[in-house]
């Protein structure tokens, strides 16, 4: 997994820029998204407005949503970063500045310059100003987590919160400080917002990480649904309501405000493109991606209309405070940051909820590059280990492909504690199987189960292999036969049905052996000079991962053979009849 998670695409920034730490543009992933051609249901992007609105409860009055924004008419217009434009470090002060910089990853120096309520511009989109929602909203827990956060920042975050929305909504803001060690924190925090009867501050006596920090907040809050937020954003205008709105149509949906970007260099507020879903790629890293225009414009999307969502960037969500205990809130086993937003995700959508985007709901994020705060263990063992937490409780087979494309730390004693709490959680709530998330959810993510499969070919000798009682031996080609039909799994096993093939060292032969994922005797490197790809298949070898011995062919006999790597011989060149692209 990378250090940290990109950001999404900032509007009239290059397309082609590559510092914007997003896999793809915009542009490219339309085309990519149109080669899939499975973009074309609206229902699979954005969400149903006609369903959710059938079941309104109770009182159906319903009002604007509210522009509150005490920060309109600043008492300090000219001051440094306000109204979300970028700010310049004065020259003299650049030493200082990239100093600081270390302080929270971010340009703290011009952070600690700009006023701590300031006014940004509201980026939503035309419209929004006129929708309705519910007179009678549940109130909310803001519930705010951090360890060792800048204090300008920590505290344009509380302010953004209390100058933006309706106080009557907010029943509390948490202030969850996960055991910080700065004195700041410690000194002048309870000082500073004993101003704010409405702010409290939870102290955790040793560090939790954010997942169980988060737990410990919910744990506190006594609003009707938790509102979760990182501790270095502003909340833009009118950004709650929209949000509390889509839980009291149905407090099964998540819903998530668009992330804009406070960018880390200048502090200045972006806006980001519209129609960005939150989506991952294997091993599960999170990412975003933009429907397509030519999709938004044949299925009629307009800017305003909410868009379901494969995964949330994890940070900032409304949920019905029910609901996240219904759901078993997160594997408490996941360790300080990373994975809890896959974890919920699937959770959410496979036991019978819902994840939004509300694109009149915005709250801008300082991305950063790296976490500015250390890590109790290992930092990249630690993002593993949950993954794998994840993995192992819902993807079902298609764990193959994470695992597949990642490290296999797994292979290397990695312990992921124990699993038997999750695993009969998600029993207990009858949750859906991963294959049904994935065609009702997330149909363009590309997963097909196994890497490659049918005849297992060697162009050279023109045969392929078939299995004769347990042996590998060689045999015309016929593609009918079930003998000859084998698996290339992400983990790198040869399967014929629910057997592996195997290399007998003393006698040099290859035969069936009951599969065992652990074993690494029995995986079998597809190995090309120029990367895996089925068109090179003049150098695709197979060489057994743990004794580096390759699969060959005789010539004059039907038999197969492990013999020594050697990239000058046809008879080790093999060939699947399908490969499967994920
Ligand atoms: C993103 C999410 C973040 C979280 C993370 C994956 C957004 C905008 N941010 O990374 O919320 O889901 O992905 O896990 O979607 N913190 C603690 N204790 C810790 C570590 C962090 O309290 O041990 C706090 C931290 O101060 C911050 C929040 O948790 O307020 C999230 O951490 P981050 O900002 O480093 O995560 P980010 O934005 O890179
Ligand atoms: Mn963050």
């Amino acid at each position: 997994p990378g250090r940290s998670q990109g950001q999404p695409i900032p509007r009239n920034q290059s397309k082609t820029s590559s510092s914007l730490l997003v896999p793809q543009t915009a542009v490219s992933q339309a085309k990519l998204a149109l080669a899939g051609g499975l973009h074309s249901t609206r229902r699979n992007l954005t969400a149903g407005h006609e369903q959710s609105y059938t079941n309104i409860p109770k009182n159906p009055g319903r009002h604007r949503v509210q522009k509150i924004d005490v920060t309109l008419s600043p008492r300090d217009p000219n001051a440094p970063g306000q109204f979300g434009r970028p700010v310049v470090v004065p020259p003299g002060k650049k030493e200082e500045a990239e100093r600081r910089w270390k302080e929270g990853n971010f340009n703290v120096y011009l952070s600690d310059l700009i006023p701590v309520d300031r006014a940004i511009e509201d980026t939503r989109p035309t419209g929004c100003a006129e929708q309705l929602v519910h007179n009678d909203l549940p109130t909310t827990s803001i519930i705010v987590c951090f360890v060792d956060e800048v204090w300008s920042t920590l505290l344009r975050s509380v302010h953004s919160v209390l100058n933006r929305s309706p106080p009557h909504l907010i029943k509390e803001i948490l202030l969850v400080d996960d055991f910080s060690t700065k004195d700041y924190l410690k000194a002048n925090l309870d000082k500073y917002m004993s101003q704010f009867p409405k702010v409290r501050i939870l102290r955790l006596q040793e560090r939790h990480g954010l997942i169980r920090a988060r737990l410990a907040g919910a744990q506190n809050a006594t609003g009707d649904v938790l509102t979760f937020l990182d501790s270095h954003v502003e909340c833009n205008v009118g950004w709650l309501e929209p949000l509390l709105e889509r839980v009291y149509l149905n407090r099964k949906k998540v819903a998530c405000p668009v992330i804009e970007v406070i960018n880390d260099k200048d502090m200045s507020y972006m806006t980001v493109d519209n129609f960005q879903r939150g989506v991952f790629t294997w091993p599960m890293n999170f990412g975003w991606r933009t429907i397509p225009p030519d999709v938004v414009a044949k299925n009629g999307i307009k800017e305003t209309d909410v868009i379901r969502c494969p995964v949330m960037a994890g940070g900032l969500f409304s949920i019905d405070k029910s609901y996240f205990y219904e759901l078993g809130t997160y594997d408490p086993g996941l360790d300080v940051w990373g994975g809890e937003n896959m974890e919920l995700s699937f959770k959410v959508w496979m036991c019978g909820g819902e994840i939004e985007i509300i694109p009149c709901s915005r709250v801008g994020h300082i991305f950063r590059n790296d976490n500015p705060y250390s890590f109790p263990k290992d930092r990249m063992k630690t993002v593993e280990r949950n993954l794998v937490r994840v993995a192992e409780v819902w993807l079902d087979e298609y764990k193959d492909l994470f695992y597949g494309h990642g490290d296999h730390l797994i292979d290397q004693g990695l312990d992921v504690g124990n699993l038997t709490q999750q695993k009969e959680l998600r029993k207990k709530l009858k949750c859906k199987n991963f294959k049904w998330y994935l065609d009702n959810v997330f149909p363009d993510l590309k997963a097909p189960v196994v890497r490659a499969s049918g005849v297992l070919i060697n162009p050279a000798l023109g045969k392929c292999i078939t299995i004769e009682n347990t042996t590998a031996m060689l045999d015309d080609c016929d593609g009918n036969n079930q003998l000859q039909q084998f698996n290339y799994t992400w983990i790198r096993l040869i399967k014929h049905g629910e057997w592996c093939m195997a290399p007998i060292a003393d006698e040099g032969s290859l035969r069936l052996q009951p599969c065992d994922s652990r074993d690494k005797r029995l995986r079998w490197l597809h190995k090309s000079t120029s990367g895996f790809h089925p068109e090179l298949v003049d150098h695709i070898v197979f060489e057994n991962y743990q004794q580096l011995l390759c699969m060959e062919g005789n010539f004059s006999q039907k038999t197969l053979k492990v013999s020594t790597c050697n990239p000058m011989k046809p008879y080790q060149k093999w060939k699947f009849e399908k490969y499967h692209e994920g």
